[in-house]
Order: C-alpha cells, then structure tokens, then sequence
C-alpha cells in the first residue's frame, strides 16, 4: 500500500509513502484515489489531511515511470477529478518539498498549510514536460498569470514563506506539521481553486512568449506551457484540462523530454556504480589544496562553498598571497550578489588558511594536488607528501591527462591515490572525473565520489587513459570538425551547426575559450606517440600566428572586446588556401554533414571507451558530455543519441564513413557491431 491511513478524531489522515521521495506512479495515484474516496464514503470522517511519509510531500510523478508503455496522467488525473468532486474539506499539509504533480495533488485540495522551509514548484519543465495533472490551470487560480508563469517557465521552487506571499499556501505550521494540519482542518470548508476566475494578463502571456522564442531546445514546451495558462482565461476549466492532458501526451513523446529524462535519472545513476561502497563525505573536514594556480584556486572555493577547511599550500609566497587575496574577494561578493549570508561567507573565509611548507598538509584528511601538469613534478610532490601525511589521508592528483598509476606508484599507499580532474573554472563546472588507478581502493573511490556530491558536483568515474572520458572523445569530435573545414566548411558554419544542434559552444569557439596553445602541444605529443593517426594540421598554422584563442584576442575568431567571437575573414581565407595546399577540391558541405560526422565521431569513441572498460556504463558518458562540454540535456548525451539514431543506423553509417577521406577514424568500434547483432542497444549496457 503506497498510502499511510489513519485516524485523528474526525479527520482521516492520508500520508503518501513511496520512499525516498513519494513519487507518485500511475498506481500509487489509484491507491491514493481509493483512500480518499473511502474517506469521503465514511460518515466518521468530516476532512482529510493528505501529506506525505519520510523527507518531503512529494516529488511529483514518477520519472521513471514516463518510460513504460502503460505511464500517462490518466491515473493522476483521475485522482483530481475525486479530489475536485469531494464535499469534505480536504487540506494538503507540505513538508520537505513539494514538487511537480505532488503539488499538483496539492492544489487539488481545498487548503494547503506547509512547514517552514517548505520546497515547493513546478519543475516539469526541466523534463521537457509541462505540469500535466490540472498545474497550467490551478496555478494561475491561485497566484496569478505572471507569477504562475514565472514559476512554471523557470522550474524553481519557492519557499513556503514566499509561497504564502503568493497566495499558493494559506499557513505555515508551526511545530508537528501533522498535528497543526488535523487543527486546521477543524475549521476547514470545501473550497476549490477550480471556482476560481483568472485574469488575463496579456502583456505576461506576450513576454513570455517573447522569451520562450530564444530558448530554441526548450521552446516547444514553453510555448505549449504558454498556450495552457493563457487558455485558464479563456477556456472553461474542463476544456482547459483537457487541452492541457493533450500537450503533455505530446511533449511526454518529444525527443527533447526524452534526453532530459535520461539526463535526470542519469546524474543521479553516476553516483551509485557497481562494486563501489556508498562513501561518506564527511570524512573529510580538512584538506589541503597544493598549488595556488587558477585550478587549485577554484578547487579551494569549491571546497569551502561545501563547508570544508582548506589550507591552500604553495612554495612561491607572491601567487600563494595573490591566490588567497581572489579567492576572499570571490567568496564575499557571493554574499554582495545575495548569494549567500554575509555571516556564511565570513565563516568559509575563516576557514581558509595558507602556507608555504608542504609540512602544512600534515593533518589533512586530503590532499588536492593541483601543481604543474608534468608527471615528474606531481609524483615528487606525492613522494614528499608520503613522508608528511597521515597513513589514513586520501591523495588526489588534480590532472587533465597524466597517468595517475604513474603518479600513485610515486605514493606509500597507492590504494588512496586517485586523479581528479576538475573543468576550468573549478568553483563553477559541475563535471568531475573522478580517475580510478589500478589500486585506488573502492572505499576510497566511494568517499571521493560523496565528496563530489557534496560539492554539487557530477562526479563520473574514469579509467586511467590518455584524456580520460572526455578528452579522449573530444579529441575526435575536434579530428572531424577540422576534416570538414579541409574539405569545404568554414569555421563559423561548424560552429554553428553544432550550436544550432545542442551545444553551447561549437568545437572552435571551445578551443579558442580553452586556449589554443594547450591543444597544439598535445598534438605535438600524439604525432610523436600516434604516427598513425595524422591529424589535420590547420590549428597547428593557427597557433603558429599565436591565435591561441580569447586571451591572445585571436583565433579561429577575432576578440577584440575580449569576449565576443568576431568573423574573420582572413581566417577562412587560410582554410580556403589550406584545402588547395592538400589538393582537395572544396565542396558544399551541409549542416547535416557537420552533425553527423562529429556526432558519430563522439558515438564511435564513446563506445571505445565502454569496450576498454574506462567508462563502466553509456550513462557516465553521457553525463560527460552534459555536465563538462556543454551538450544540451535535452540532447541525453552522445550514447542515448546514438539508440536513438538506431545502432544499425550508426553501423552502417560509420562504415560507408570509413571507406571515405580519412576513413580509419570511422573504423566501427567492435561494440557497436557486437550490440547490433546481438539486437541491443547502449541502454542496455545501462540496466
Ligand atoms: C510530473 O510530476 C508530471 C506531472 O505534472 C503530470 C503527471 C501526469 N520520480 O535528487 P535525489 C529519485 S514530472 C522518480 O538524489 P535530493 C531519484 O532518482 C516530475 N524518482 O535527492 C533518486 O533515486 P536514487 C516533476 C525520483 O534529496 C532519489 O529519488 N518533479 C523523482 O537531492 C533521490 O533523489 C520533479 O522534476 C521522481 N519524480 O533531491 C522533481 N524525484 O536514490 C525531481 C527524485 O535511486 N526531483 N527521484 O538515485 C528532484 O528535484 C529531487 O529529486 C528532490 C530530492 C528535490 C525531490
């Protein structure tokens, strides 16, 4: 039973209970149906309390159920029509949160009391979705055209207090929610936010949509959104449902709801991977952050934004002094910006020390090594730290393509080391690969893997590689992108398709925000190492103008307001003597082109990685791609892309690709066929 009942003198008391979050399922609706229709059928009842069981209300509908052939709202809106036709009051009592269709459910009763702090929203939007059980039409009854459309067009909760403001919660409890809720009731009548009439408000409805037209990806939604509040002053209530229940059907089958599901379940299935123990990041209070560059300046704001002390160490007083001064004046303008409490910034401050003895990492219960990308320097570091810190201390190696087994061979204990590699800005990037030696000890792995969670980070496991996940996948996306500008493509049109298509940046807009000098030495490196893998040399006479990119004001694009990427038609002209140079005659290349061959390229090595057991499922490639290199939600990742392509699709395409100029960078991955004989798919690896 997926309810809680019982009886409080004459109020009937209905607690949701589907741990952890009581989501609610198309049977947990009827459960919750049938409880209130035996409620309203007992004449010892005069009200009812719906709430919810454990750490919140409810989450809402269960996204895991969207994905089964039997899910839809006809459960949960069958449960409306029976809270809507109730002649006993009914009051929603909301702790913890209260989200999506659990609101939803909610705002179907005829009160709603919460207790403070209280989470409560509609986030279907940041699925794809729009709220789908009566949310379009009961919000705007409650709160208005504006603020509904505010809270629904952004997907962020309000708190319970501002919820009162608002007109969408009518008390905020004090002391046992519960008991204050069965109090309320007693003097509770039968009132529904379906009687309500709603203002139009044009001008809301207008700018609204004016803002819902530079979403591109998330536009369907928000438009279809838009349409479904406007309509709860135009239509009657019912038609209105129904019109609602009819364009959620539709977003429910979009591509872009899809993508942002797996994306959902995926970030939280990153963090439970097989054969690693759930860790407790609380065991590190204290850690020491070696290097006090760009990166282990914002691994140190990260780490104190999560409450932790850091000691930033460095040998060279000037940059420690310097590193210290930027990280203080970051940490109070989030206080200026409103961000946080003056008094919580005064108090990460405090916890901020520096030094510039190596000596000073003794009580550590991490140390952050974050030196100079060069393996000698790194493992004499971790030599000297073996001989200072604790036996217990856990030592991570922030890197971005070194071998951490090399690293850790350098360590007492190889069974503590790990590689972390954080994206630039460290305090900012939500992607961590946390990089697993051959000995790292699964413990450790799983404290490292809390630890990332506690910094609101997504923290995907890597093998050791060269570039880990994502570098390595990057790199081929970066080999095509530069194929198409030999063959016909121009810089911009890359760019753009692939902006067009789902990325925030396109792949030389990244290199030139990245700096291009980092990309060139790496090249360097693999033409010695990998011969047989030649690549174009086109960055290389960029690099060689010193373009490297937005800090030198040029690059593949001019900068000369240091930021925004000017066309340069000098540039194409290069591209254009390039091709000549190779003997290639240029020919009209398609966006389409440009999609597919980088797409494919990324699909390719991904499923390389998955055969070299360096990613462990297509998920934590997938969340890669979302969290560290701006691949929108709503695309799912390069993997879920892929099944939707169809892998026989991808096959044949990587084959007829790899007869073609530089085909050996399309040779299919063993996996790929393996999946496609064995009539499966990448989500399959995944269960
Ligand atoms: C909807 O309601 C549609 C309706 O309008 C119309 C219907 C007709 N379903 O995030 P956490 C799981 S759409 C299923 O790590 P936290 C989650 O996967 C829904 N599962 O915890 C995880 O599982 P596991 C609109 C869900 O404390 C576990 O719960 N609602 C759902 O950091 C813990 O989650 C939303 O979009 C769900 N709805 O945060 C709300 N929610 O332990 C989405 C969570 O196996 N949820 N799980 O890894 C959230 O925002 C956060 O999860 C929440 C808790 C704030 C609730």
């Amino acid at each position: 039973m997926a309810v809680a009942i019982s009886k409080i003198g004459d109020v009937a008391v209905l607690l949701l209970d589907t741990p952890p979050v009581n989501a609610v399922a198309p049977a947990v609706a009827e459960d919750l149906m049938r409880c209130v229709q035996a409620a309203l059928a007992d004449p010892a009842v005069r009200a009812i309390v719906l709430g919810g069981a454990g750490k919140g209300f409810s989450a809402g509908a269960d996204i895991a159920d969207f994905d089964r052939a039997e899910a839809g709202g006809a459960s949960m809106r069958a449960l409306m029509v029976a809270l809507d036709a109730a002649a006993k009051p009914v009051v929603a009592v909301l702790h913890g949160f209260a989200l999506g269709g659990g609101l939803e459910i909610a705002m179907a009763a005829h009160w709603r009391v919460a207790a403070p702090g209280t989470q409560i929203g509609l986030p279907e939007i940041n699925l794809g979705l729009l709220p789908g059980a009566g949310g379009t039409q009961r919000l705007p009854r409650l709160v208005g055209v504006a603020k509904a459309l505010d809270m629904m067009m952004s997907g962020a909760a309000i708190g319970a207090e501002a919820a009162v403001v608002a007109g969408l919660v009518d008390e905020i409890t004090q002391g046992d929610p519960i008991a204050a809720a069965v109090a309320f009731a007693a003097g509770a009548t039968v009132r529904r936010a379906r009687d309500r009439v709603v203002a139009a408000d044009g001008a809301a409805i207008e700018s609204a949509r004016a803002a819902a037209a530079k979403r591109r990806l998330r536009m369907p939604a928000l438009l279809a959104l838009i349409d479904c509040v406007e309509a709860a002053s135009t239509l009657d209530f019912d038609a209105a449902i129904a019109a609602e229940a009819d364009r959620f059907d539709t977003l429910l089958a979009s591509a872009a709801s899809g993508g942002l599901r797996h994306a959902f379940m995926a970030e939280r299935a990153v963090a439970r991977l097989p054969g690693i123990p759930k860790g407790d990041a609380m065991v590190f209070e204290t850690v020491a952050v070696i290097g006090a560059g760009t990166m282990g300046s914002g691994i140190a704001i990260a780490l104190l934004d999560a409450g932790m002390h850091v000691v930033l160490i460095d040998l060279r007083p000037e940059p420690l002094a310097a590193a210290a001064g930027k990280i203080r004046r970051t940490l109070e303008s989030q206080a200026e910006r409103g961000r946080i409490s003056a008094d919580l910034a005064q108090s990460r401050v405090a916890r901020l020390s520096v030094a510039s003895d190596l000596a000073a990492a003794a009580p550590a219960d991490l140390v952050i090594e974050a030196v100079f990308e060069d393996l000698a320097v790194k493992r004499a570091v971790f030599a000297e730290l073996g001989r200072i810190v604790r036996p217990d201390a856990v030592l991570a190696s922030n890197t971005s393509t070194l071998d951490v087994d090399a690293i850790a061979r350098a360590a007492p204990g190889p069974e503590r080391v790990v590689g972390l590699h954080f994206f630039s800005p460290a305090n900012i990037m939500r992607l961590l690969e946390v990089i697993r030696g051959a000995r790292t000890a699964p413990v450790v792995l799983g404290q490292v893997m809390a630890l990332a969670r506690r910094m609101g980070k997504v923290g995907v496991v890597s093998g050791v590689c060269d570039g880990f996940i994502g570098n390595r996948m990057f790199e081929e996306y970066l080999r095509q992108a530069y194929l198409l500008l030999e063959e016909g493509a121009l810089p911009a049109q890359v760019d753009d398709a692939m902006e067009q298509w789902g990325f925030a940046l396109g792949p030389l807009r990244v290199m030139d925000l990245a700096g291009q000098d980092i990309g060139w030495s790496i090249r360097k490196r693999r033409a010695v190492e990998q011969p047989e893998r030649p690549y174009s040399r086109l960055p290389d006479l960029i690099c060689e103008q010193g373009r490297f990119g937005q800090k030198a004001g040029a690059g593949w694009y001019l900068y000369p307001d240091g930021r925004k990427p000017l066309h340069d038609a000098g540039i194409d002209a290069l591209v254009v003597a390039h091709s000549a140079m190779l003997g290639l005659a240029r020919r009209a290349v398609g966006d389409a082109e440009i999609v597919e061959r980088c797409l494919l390229a990324l699909i390719n090595e991904g499923a390389r990685l998955l055969e070299d057991g360096i990613a462990a499922r297509p998920l934590d490639v997938d969340q890669v791609w979302v969290h560290g290199y701006g691949m929108a939600p709503e695309r799912g990742g390069p993997m879920f892309q892929a099944d939707r392509m169809g892998l026989a699709h991808v096959l044949e395409r990587l084959v007829s690709l790899s007869a073609g100029r530089e085909g050996w960078a399309f040779r299919p991955a063993p996996l790929i066929r393996k999946l496609v004989d064995e009539g499966r798919d990448f989500a399959s690896l995944n269960r």
